[in-house]
């Protein structure tokens, strides 16, 4: 009787220690899942989230419509700036150089927006509230298009800008005529 008790009493020992281990796993699990989905979700804006208030972008601060478009600065670094919203990017135009470091700063006004230049590794989402920044380099002069890859809505397939990378001396002697370029889209 009493070692039929202690056989009982084993076996519920043994099935309790499995529950908890199988809770302690369940536990573990969705921790790993909510400490995984916010570090990659803090990853996923191309900006390292880097924020910007949508609502003053035309007003004040680095978005303003005379800072948009390519500058060269005194130290020799290329930005370009630009903004996107329903249904054109702003310039819509760039010009750009080839063979030279081209860092990219942008974001959107309205919805989210995509940004691509054809036949290059330059690809970014461009998302409200958000600046979307990267460096990227050109090999080859000539006309790119540019045209919002992200369904923005109905005028969508009208957003396209295009982008002219011209040699990196003629580049350099235009930039250093003008304080930022753009190009009238022909
Ligand atoms: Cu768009």
């Amino acid at each position: 009787m009493s070692s039929a008790r202690s056989e009982a009493h084993h076996v519920a020992d043994a099935a309790e220690r499995r529950w908890s281990r199988l809770v302690a796993a369940i536990v573990l699990v969705l921790l790993a899942v909510m400490v995984f989905t916010g570090l990659h979700w803090a990853a996923m804006p191309p900006s390292r989230v880097e924020t910007v208030d949508p609502r003053t972008l035309h007003i004040r601060g680095e978005f303003v419509e005379e800072n948009l478009g390519t500058e060269l600065g005194a130290d020799g670094k290329v930005t370009v700036r630009l903004i996107a919203q329903q249904y054109s990017f702003e310039p819509q135009c760039l010009v750009l150089p080839a063979g030279m470091p081209v860092t990219f700063r942008a974001t959107a006004t309205d919805a989210i927006h995509g940004f691509i230049i054809g036949t290059t590794n330059a690809n970014v989402m461009l998302v409200p509230g958000f600046v979307a920044t990267f460096t990227t380099r050109f090999e080859r002069a000539g006309e790119r298009l540019m045209p919002c890859h992200e369904y923005c809505g109905t005028g969508h397939e009208a957003m396209w800008g295009r982008v002219q990378v011209l040699p990196a001396d003629e580049f350099i002697a235009k930039a250093r005529a003008n304080e930022r370029l753009n190009c009238v889209p022909s």
